[in-house]
């Protein structure tokens, strides 16, 4: 099975949001006047040597990178699933529902590829306050992949009235495997490395779906045609890289100037 590129950043630049913090945090508290030391040595420096600037709220750039994925040669046949095991999620059908991996448009474009910056770009971002939902709906995930930041919450949500779990399949980031045995549970999490990986439901083996987690606000995830945005760029010299689940990863770079709408095109099969 085709290994995803990971990185081992987010720890570092999680002690820099730390020491951010903890420097905005020092100054909240200046009304009250420092205490001479009792034994008249200097106090320790209670500065680094070069503090990390605030984190950058959102996109700070004017440029933007923008695409399409496409798939050349025949398309695939894209498998259905086969819900019989639960008469619940088969109930929920009227025809075969068919899976997210290979998901190819009239015109070649694919679709759930995940496009992100996987250089060039700083990772000094906080995280959006809004969360990313990940519905489990007539026993599918939807959508089928998913990408947010570094820290941002993931929520999932049960909208069945039949048992899912929750089992990512991740290596950087602690794994877990979460029943949601409730109709209408939700259940929020974070992670903390840069990593893509794939989360299952291990009651219903056909259901799947891909999580990217991303130390900068620079991704998207194709839509039905292939196309992509990746908007809010810095001017910059980037790797953008291409993720599919089946097909694997293909980087390109691109360098952009401010205000300038950079192309990169990705094309699988063939
Ligand atoms: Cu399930």
């Amino acid at each position: 099975m085709f290994q995803f590129y990971v990185r081992r950043r987010a720890t570092a630049i999680a002690a820099g949001l730390l020491a951010t913090a903890m420097l905005l945090g020092c100054g909240k508290k200046e009304d009250t006047p420092a205490r001479p030391p009792a034994s008249g040595t200097p106090p320790p420096a209670m500065t680094p040597a070069a503090p990390p600037a605030a984190p950058a709220a959102a996109t700070e750039g004017t440029a933007s990178i923008a695409g399409k994925v496409t798939f050349t040669g025949a398309a695939p046949v894209v498998a259905t699933m086969d819900m019989n095991a639960d008469p619940v999620c088969a109930g929920m059908h009227t025809g075969p529902v068919g899976g997210g991996d290979a998901i190819v448009a009239a015109d070649g474009g694919l679709k759930n590829v995940i496009v992100y910056v996987q250089s060039g770009a700083s990772s000094n971002f906080s995280a959006p306050e809004a969360a990313v939902v990940l519905d489990q709906k007539g026993c599918v995930f939807e959508p089928h992949v998913v990408a947010l930041q570094v820290g941002q919450t993931l929520k999932f949500v049960n909208s069945d009235t039949t048992t899912h779990n929750v089992h990512t399949l991740s290596d950087l980031n602690r794994a877990f495997n979460t029943s949601m045995p409730i109709p209408n549970m939700e259940i929020e999490k974070t992670f903390d490395d840069v990593e893509i990986f794939k989360i299952k439901c291990d009651v219903h083996p056909w259901m799947s779906s891909w999580v990217g987690v991303f130390d900068n606000p620079f991704f998207a995830v194709t839509d039905a045609d292939g196309s992509f945005e990746l908007a809010g760029l810095p001017a910059g010299t980037y790797t953008v890289v291409a993720v599919h689940e089946k097909y694997g990863e293909k980087p390109t770079e691109v360098t952009v100037g401010d205000g300038e709408a950079g192309t990169a095109d990705f094309a699988y099969g063939g």
